[in-house]
């Protein structure tokens, strides 16, 4: 059979690609074939057709890319439209039948930039943007179209919420990377949330969401106003208005497109049917009412399949009362998790409409001492038609959470091309194209969240783990300092201290090195802390005491200066300090640091000390939960880390504090989150550890307090005399010492 000629033509001169490598389209499209070999010079002179009907937001953008000259009869031809425009009939077969596809083409002579809808006319001009390079376009025709429906952010998390600028930064990327949804929800507005979510905004805030508003409309962005207001609603006919004024409210301020929340409530607010009533009314009074409202989304309070109780019936009356255009979150099957088609499947089946996932990466609103600078992944790549809506909730770190952003844009246009290694790599040359080396050093190292109560890791220093333990195992093994492994790990060393000083002195992206800025001290404190620690486990193999001991004293001094880089940034009440590098280089940099000096010191009879976190007091206790909380100094000062979870305390049980030396004490201020008398528990003091007082305390609320009045002390014990076991909170325990 002979093959005809178009189709050798096309075997020659189309590639068909999955945009995988040559081009850089962001997010990865659907369909795209480039022309080898064919430039196109922007053209000086263009007639364009279709301006009167195109979206103008799309001729905007395409205007300020080409900012040729018209002419009504000559040049390079533009057409551009929307599906039912005249100007695109000729191409309407060509347009992809799916909400915000496009069709583009580009030619020698005209190009075609044809939307399913307005939206989609403007991601062809974004695409177009995206294939100039060097003033000239490829020959190429794109077919495409978002995979999921709504694709964005929901600032849902706890913590300082956003800056208005930071925010306005936000709209922007999202617009450019084809994401349509911002949902405004951050916990701490008390305007969105109790106390203040039936009141109007202040003016100085209103003004400051129509502009978001605004700024988010110019990028195709729906600003989604998010109401909380589970914590204290009443059923009755006064709160179902003052919610709808509220909207109103919103609504004259230029907002679209709303939310309502229960996460996070316990009490009369999570009652299923009052809830679907109550959205039920406001899509049939407020949404339906107005014609360029989009439709409704909830958040339920029974978010994850954790904390579903299927007998319950909780979301089974949502899902059998819910209007059926209303929307409907979900975490996964836990607070924090990845999306698998199991689990969707699962929660499909209540809800009988296809979720909107809250996906709670990055997020580290319950980790505020780590940052979460790694890939987007553990998203199942094939249930894209089982969701309607894919949202992240990022970390209070805006710039930083656009590393993540940047991924989840990807992988909710085109879930099925998704390369997560491809989109982490991109999103780090977006941000900071310069120090992108810089950057991605330092981001492939603080990526992990370290042990939590949500049991959430993600993947760090990927690849790093086997060097480090081949090294570690040659090393307490044989004493033998493994050649290619040391290699590996000081010019490791030598990178992290080169990309901390390259992104502390960049001017590239302000907010975003301002943001990471303490992490990064602490990074490069770690790297030389690494490399100081290769020299000192060498020297400890040579006898070269004196070498040894130099090293000994610097490592020391770099745990002391990491110590007060903790105490001294990031000082949330939750989780303060600034950790970094802590899933591998850490605890490999910490076993080399016991080893070595475990060597030195049986070597040389010698006792020097190999704590590897510099702290001067010492907690111990037989309750498992607090044992593990770090102590704090805070000026005059030594405390417990707050602890946000449940404590099961023992019978017998007690909580142990040894400080460095003896003080003279001022006071005990203790809460354990109870209101009833807590004489279950003991106080007692001491100078020695062996000779103990008992400390009356007085109890105010949940709050215990004693006064010591200059007392020597040295030792403060809690111990659990009762004979129940306690379930508590660590909301405090501080010993204040006289101030010298
Ligand atoms: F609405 C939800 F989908 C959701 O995730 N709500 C919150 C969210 O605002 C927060 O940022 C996120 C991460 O901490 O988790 C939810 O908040 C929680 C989760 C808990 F497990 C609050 C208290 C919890 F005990």
């Amino acid at each position: 059979m002979k093959t005809p000629l178009w189709a050798v033509v096309c075997l020659f001169s189309v590639f068909t690609l999955h945009a995988r490598t040559i081009m850089p389209v962001q997010p990865t499209p659907q369909k795209i074939a480039v022309q080898e070999g064919v430039r196109i010079s922007l053209p000086e002179t263009v007639r364009t057709v279709g301006s009167e009907e195109a979206n103008p937001h799309a001729l905007q953008a395409l205007q300020q890319l080409l900012p040729a000259k018209q002419s009504s009869k000559a040049g390079y031809r533009i057409v551009i439209g929307e599906r039912g425009d005249k100007s695109v009939r000729r191409y309407e077969r060509f347009i992809p039948t799916r909400a915000e596809g496009y069709y583009l083409s580009v030619g020698e002579k005209e190009m075609v930039l044809a939307g399913n809808d307005e939206r989609g006319t403007y991601y062809a001009v974004l695409t177009l943007a995206q294939l100039v390079t060097d003033g000239t376009l490829p020959a190429v025709t794109v077919t495409d179209y978002p995979a999921i429906r709504y694709r964005g952010v929901v600032e849902g998390f706890y913590g300082t919420p956003w800056s208005h600028e930071a925010r306005l930064s936000q709209l922007r990327f999202y617009g450019r990377n084809k994401m349509n949804t911002y949902i405004y929800g951050p916990k701490d507005d008390p305007y969105h949330s109790s106390p203040h979510w039936r009141s109007p905004y202040p003016e100085k805030e209103a003004a400051q969401l129509a502009e978001l508003v605004r700024v988010a409309r110019e990028h195709e962005v729906d600003f989604v106003w998010a109401i909380h207001p589970g914590k204290d609603i009443r059923w009755n006919d006064e709160d179902r208005r003052a919610l709808l004024d509220k909207f109103e409210r919103m609504y004259a301020l230029g907002v679209r497109s709303f939310a309502v929340f229960f996460d996070d409530i316990s009490g009369e607010g999570t009652h299923p049917q009052r809830q679907a009533d109550l959205l039920n009314h406001i899509d049939e009074h407020f949404v339906q009412t107005h014609r360029d409202v989009t439709p409704l989304v909830m958040c339920p309070t029974e978010y994850n399949k954790s904390w579903a109780d299927p007998e319950g019936g909780y979301l089974t009356t949502l899902g059998e009362q819910l209007n059926p255009s209303i929307h409907i979150m979900w975490t996964g099957d836990r607070v924090i998790s990845d999306i698998t088609r199991e689990g969707i499947a699962w929660i499909n089946g209540y809800i009988r409409r296809p979720a909107y996932i809250w996906w709670n990466f990055p997020v580290s609103d319950y980790v505020r001492d780590h940052l979460l600078l790694g890939k987007v992944y553990g998203n199942d790549k094939t249930i894209a038609d089982e969701m309607s809506g894919f949202v992240s909730n990022p970390m209070e770190h805006a710039e930083a959470s656009k590393i993540a952003i940047y991924g989840v844009a990807d992988y909710a246009w085109n879930p099925e091309q998704y390369d997560e290694d491809r989109a982490w790599r991109a999103a780090i040359r977006d941000l900071m194209p310069e120090a992108a080396e810089a950057l991605e050093c330092f981001a492939a190292h603080n990526s992990d969240l370290g042990a939590n109560g949500h049991r959430y890791r993600r993947e760090e220093s990927e690849g790093l783990a086997p060097v480090a333990d081949r090294f570690l195992q040659a090393y307490t093994a044989e004493n033998a300092f493994a050649q290619a492994e040391s290699e590996t790990l000081q010019t490791l060393f030598d990178r992290m201290v080169e990309a901390s000083d390259i992104l502390l002195a960049s001017d590239e992206n302000k907010p975003l090195t301002t943001e990471i800025t303490p992490w990064i001290y602490q990074f490069r404190l770690q790297a030389e802390t690494g490399r100081k620690v290769m020299q000192l486990a060498a020297s400890a193999l040579t006898a070269d005491n004196d070498a040894f001991l130099r090293h000994y004293r610097h490592v020391k001094a770099l745990q002391r200066r990491m110590f007060d880089t903790d105490q001294t940034f990031n000082q949330n009440p939750y989780q303060p300090g600034v950790k970094t590098a802590t899933k591998v280089i850490k605890p490999f940099v910490d076993k080399l640091f016991v080893a070595a000096v475990s060597r030195y010191n049986s070597r040389t009879a010698s006792a020097l000390d190999a704590t590897t976190d510099y702290m001067p007091h010492l907690l111990r206790s037989d309750v498992p939960q607090i044992s593990r909380q770090p102590l704090q100094i805070k000026g005059n000062r030594v405390l417990i880390s707050p602890l946000n979870e449940v404590v099961k305390w023992a019978a017998g049980a007690r909580v142990e504090m040894e400080l460095d030396n003896l003080y003279p004490a001022e006071s005990i201020q203790i809460n354990w989150g109870v209101k009833e008398s807590c004489t279950w528990g003991q106080l007692e003091i001491s100078a020695d550890g062996k000779e103990w007082q008992t400390v009356e305390m007085e109890q105010r609320d949940t709050r215990l307090s004693a006064a010591l009045s200059g007392a020597p002390v040295r030792f403060v014990r809690y111990t659990h005399i009762g004979s129940a076991e306690q379930q508590i909170y660590l909301r405090q325990f501080v010993v204040t010492l006289e101030r010298k």
